[in-house]
């Protein structure tokens, strides 16, 4: 254990520089410090590897926006984003930098509220209030945003947030026909087009195949950590593999991936010597369902508070992300885009209908990563997930699968409730 208290690193100067509220974002720099250090530092059995881990944190604010800064200095695009549908590797092909901006803290909630719904996602309310409250260096350094149409409330949300900086919408199809490919592709060449115009210069055939190699790496990396995760007992617990999975979206991805690799060096050493971050006995949970953006660690706090260790995220925060890499053997750009467009219709989101696809695959997670329950959870006002738990909820019933779904938001409001379930859920997996 750390004797001396964790600090994510304030940077005013810069944060003025970028036009933030820094008064207001100082205190939650400080909150997150202690949080972080509440959660993260106080496990034990913690692998050494996680101290490149616990650094991006402590320069989530700083070292990495300056990085961010120096990439935009040199002309090239920084592109924020809220989905896994926006091709990365357009962004990367073009020598810019892509960041996930979606909001995982109820902090920035109040600020969306002064003009969003109260009753819509709150993932989507607090991505907006970052930017409302210029309370997110990353919201700041962005030259543009992609949004997309994958649901209701993000596709609304887009209009207004164009206010307050450029926002372009890719259109997600809904359905996985031969028609609803055509329209994808036809998205994914007009993204590259935008990106293009950004930065004043076509992207090469021989700079998008490096870039996918370069983000398959990325992806082989987490599903080389999501396998290890599958050991009895788990070398890592699941809130640093999901601390890890929420970095993924915003570090610079060949380090990332070098990082990652060496973490699971380290992991496939406590496999091999036995050695676990929880006994045997621990109950192994999968969790299952909408994307968990940081600094939202309440499920798997809760989960592993409670004596339990999450083996699995089956989530775009997850192995939705990176489950499925594009084929490498395109040539042309044609190719290259075709074989793309074919990734990106592999993610089984539950905006498409029907999403079957989707349900198999909890089922392959669940089995893969030896995991003894699911927890199903939905973010309030999801509809789609909301909806798509029946059939999840069915599906685990068939095959006798402990279950437990969740509906919650941000707040701290239903901890006491929410921990009383996780425990009777715990307990009857013990039984
Ligand atoms: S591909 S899961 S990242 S849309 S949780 S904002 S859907 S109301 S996040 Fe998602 Fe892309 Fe799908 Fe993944 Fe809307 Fe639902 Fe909120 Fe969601």
């Amino acid at each position: 254990m750390n004797s001396k208290k964790f600090e994510v690193a304030a940077y005013p100067k810069m944060w003025e520089g970028l036009g933030m509220d820094v008064a207001r974002f100082d205190k939650a720099r400080q909150m997150l410090g202690e949080v972080y250090d509440k959660l993260f530092l106080s496990q034990t059995e913690r692998p050494r590897k996680m101290a490149y881990f616990d650094a991006m944190i402590a320069e989530i604010f700083g070292g990495r926006i300056k990085e961010i800064l120096a990439v935009k200095k040199s002309a090239k695009p920084v592109v924020g984003t809220f989905c896994v549908y926006i091709p990365e590797e357009i962004v990367v092909a073009a020598g810019g930098v892509c960041i996930g901006l979606c909001g995982g803290s109820p902090g920035s909630i109040p600020d969306a509220e002064k003009i969003l719904p109260r009753n819509i996602c709150p993932m989507v309310k607090s991505a907006y209030g970052f930017k409302a409250g210029r309370i997110c260096p990353y919201f700041q350094v962005v030259d543009f945003v992609y949004g997309e149409t994958t649901c209701d409330a993000k596709k609304k949300t887009w209009e207004l947030l164009d206010r307050l900086v450029p926002t372009h919408v890719m259109e997600i199809p809904q359905m996985k026909r031969a028609r609803d490919r055509a329209l994808w592709l036809e998205e994914v060449k007009d993204f590259k087009a935008k990106v293009e115009d950004i930065c004043g210069s076509e992207i090469s055939e021989d700079n998008l195949a490096g870039a996918i190699r370069l983000i398959n790496r990325k992806r082989l990396a987490l599903q080389r950590l999501t396998k290890l995760r599958a050991n009895i007992p788990a070398p890592i617990s699941g809130k640093d593999a999901l601390l890890i999975e929420q970095i993924a979206f915003y570090d610079e991805p060949e380090r990332f991936a070098a990082k990652v690799n060496e973490l699971c060096d380290e992991l496939a050493e406590r496999v091999e010597a036995g050695r676990g971050v929880a006994g045997p006995e621990s109950p192994r949970i999968m969790v299952s369902g909408t994307p968990m953006a940081l600094p939202n660690w309440k499920i798997h706090n809760l989960l592993e508070s409670a004596g339990a260790v999450v083996v699995n995220e089956e989530s775009c925060i997850g192995t939705r992300y990176f489950k499925d890499v594009i084929d490498e053997n395109g040539g042309s750009m044609a190719e290259q885009l075709a074989n793309l467009t074919d990734r990106y219709m592999r993610i089984d989101c539950s905006c498409f209908t029907p999403n079957d696809e989707r349900v198999e695959q909890v089922l392959r997670e669940y089995r893969q990563s030896k995991a003894q329950g699911i927890l199903h959870y939905s973010l309030q006002f999801c509809h789609t997930y909301n909806i798509e738990e029946i059939k999840i909820r069915e599906a685990c019933e068939r095959e006798a699968i402990p279950y437990l779904s969740i509906e919650t938001d941000y707040s701290a409001e239903d901890t006491g409730q929410l921990q009383t379930r996780i425990e009777a859920f715990l307990e009857q997996i013990g039984d």
